[in-house]
Formats: structure tokens, sequence, C-alpha cells
């Protein structure tokens, strides 16, 4: 089949399965409904101006995200009390328990789970591919407080909605890179802020998250919407070699800050393993909002998430859903 007729006829299907035809999602159109689309979130921002003004090290952060795209600090340096030995030990029972204790033997033996969330067989999610948290967690909690709100709406310029959390336990499986252990942009937004946080330490052989500083900015490889970014690999390191690429090793409790419409990398473990929390902020115009997807569910008492800028965060998150987690904990 001719290319041009594959892309109308995915087109046609997509279009019927209720999602946006892909024209929707190019420059300028997706750039003049984006800017429509967050008059609301924008407003709300700036009336809330004085609640959002960054602390000094929150601004050191800010700076950092719009000069290199890429800023790391210790979580407990953000908080006013010290959350991240909670948060740490949340994690680690999670890797005690049996279900996971077994997909993790499984696949040291060799064994390739099927059906795996975006082909990523070497990731093993403890809380399942769609995780139930709960607004008491911990992990939650530092994922809404005032700070890490502060900065990414300060960075965005704009309420953001926390489009995904999610806990990963990144395993060796040998062979070539793939998927996200390649360099790309995420396609799902004009500016993202994604969080990573070390919930144990990270060395160069445990799939350190990597970035290209400044690529963020527009540069070459142009960043497109709702498509995949990934230009060869080599055309990347030639064009940005070792010496211009950051790469974040770092001890548990490291929090990195990074606008992923820049080229990153990261999770191929080559010995050892990588524990990491991972939040996702984006626009009310995010690409994935905008097709309805949703990748995780939300439990407890809404009415005691005070902050603007947080109710905000989960407006558009649904409630516990017929996927339950693979584990839960009170
Ligand atoms: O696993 C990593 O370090 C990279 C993940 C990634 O590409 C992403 O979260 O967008
Ligand atoms: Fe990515």
């Amino acid at each position: 089949m001719s290319p041009w007729l594959q892309s109308f006829k995915q087109t046609y299907w997509g279009v019927r399965a209720g999602k946006l035809p892909p024209i929707c999602f190019r420059w300028p159109i997706y750039d003049v409904w984006r800017h429509f689309l967050n008059a609301e979130s924008r407003r709300l921002y700036s009336r809330q101006r004085s609640a959002m003004t960054p602390r000094p090290l929150e601004s050191k952060v800010i700076d950092d995200l719009r000069q290199f795209g890429i800023a790391t600090v210790a979580l407990d340096d953000l908080l006013d009390e010290p959350k991240f030995r909670a948060i740490q030990s949340w994690g680690d029972r999670l890797l005690e328990t049996q279900d996971v204790v077994a997909r993790v033997a499984a696949i040291h033996a060799g064994k390739r789970p099927e059906r795996v969330k975006a082909n990523k067989y070497y990731i093993v999610r403890p809380l399942g591919d769609i995780p139930v948290f709960d607004l008491r967690d911990a992990v939650v909690q530092a994922s809404l407080c005032d700070p890490i709100l502060r900065i990414v709406t300060g960075y965005l310029g704009l309420f953001s909605r926390l489009v995904s959390m999610d806990v990963w336990y990144n395993l060796a499986t040998g062979g070539p890179s793939q998927n996200s252990q390649r360099w790309h942009r995420d396609p799902d937004d004009r500016r993202i802020v994604k969080t990573f946080l070390y919930l144990h330490d990270v060395n160069d052989q445990q799939g350190p998250f990597s970035f290209i500083p400044g690529t963020h900015h527009p540069g070459p490889f142009e960043h497109k919407i709702s498509q995949l970014n990934y230009p060869d690999d080599n055309a990347v390191e030639e064009r940005f070699p070792k010496g211009s690429q950051k790469v974040c090793i770092g001890k548990a409790g490291t929090l990195i800050f990074c606008d992923t419409t820049g080229f990153h990398k990261g999770g191929q473990v080559f010995d050892g393993t990588r524990f990491v929390f991972n939040a996702v902020y984006e626009s009310s115009a995010s690409e994935a909002l905008w097709h309805g997807i949703r990748h995780y569910y939300l439990t407890g008492a809404r009415d005691d998430v005070k902050s603007m800028a947080a109710r905000y965060a989960i407006g558009l998150v649904d409630d516990e859903g017929p996927k339950q987690p693979a584990v839960r904990f009170a």
C-alpha cells in the first residue's frame, strides 16, 4: 500500500475512533489552538501570582530549566519537611511484594513479559501499567506540593496538569538500546516538565537519565507533536557529541526537572537496577489529554487538596478506575 493511502486510512480510522486528525497537531494549527486552550490556565496562574512566587532555590531551578532545559536538586532541599525517606520506604515495600519479586526473577531468567506497556519489557512497574495512587501517599503529596508546582507553573507560565505518575524498576536485559533508551524528544506538548526522583542511587551503569542541554529550544531535528521524534542515533551523537550531553548520575533523593521536548534518553541498565518515580506536568492542550489517555487514577478526598495549583493539576484525573493496581498499601 502506498504511504499516502496508508496515512489516509490511519487518519480515517483515527477520526472515526474520536481522535482529532493529525493536521490538528501540526505547526501552526496546534500552536494556535494550544494558545487559546491555555487561556484559562494562564489566567488562573497570573491571578495566583503572589502565592506562586518562587523561593530562591525554586527560582534557580526555573532559571536552569529556561536556560538549559534541565535542573537537579535534592527533593528534601525543596520541601519544608523532609519526605524522601518515607517515599523511599514506600518504594522499597513495593519491590518486596511477591508479585514484583516474581516478575523481576522472570525477566532475569530471560523471560519477556507479553503485552507490556510501550513495549518496555525491561521495566517492571510495581503498581501496574495504570497505577492507582492515593492523595495521602507521600509521593503524591510531594508531586503536588507548593515548591514543585511553583517551579512547574513558573517555567510553563500557566497552571499545569499532572498527567502522569509512575514507578519504574529498570532491569539489565542486554541487547541494543530501545524506545526511550534512545535519544528522542517527547511529543505531547510544546513545553513539558518531567520530574525523575531517584529512589535508589544511580551510577553510569544503571541507566541514568541523560539530556542534551539547550535542545528544548528550537534547533536541529524539529520537535513534532503527536509523532515519534527519534532521529537516527548516530545523527544525534554527531550533532551533539558526548561532551555536550548531561548524564544525571545521582544519589537516592535526587530530583531531576527536565523539559523533555529537548533530547533525552535513559533507563538502559548495564549493571544493577534503576528505581525511579516519574511525574509529568503538561498544559491543558497536551496531546495525551486530548486523546483521552489516562496514565493513572487517584483515590482519596479531593477536598483535602487546598492549593489552587494542585486542584487544577489533578482536575482531569479520574477516580479509581476499573483497573486495580498490582499491589496497594493503606
Ligand atoms: O527512562 C528514562 O530515563 C527516560 C524516559 C523518557 O524518555 C521519558 O520519561 O520521557
Ligand atoms: Fe521521553
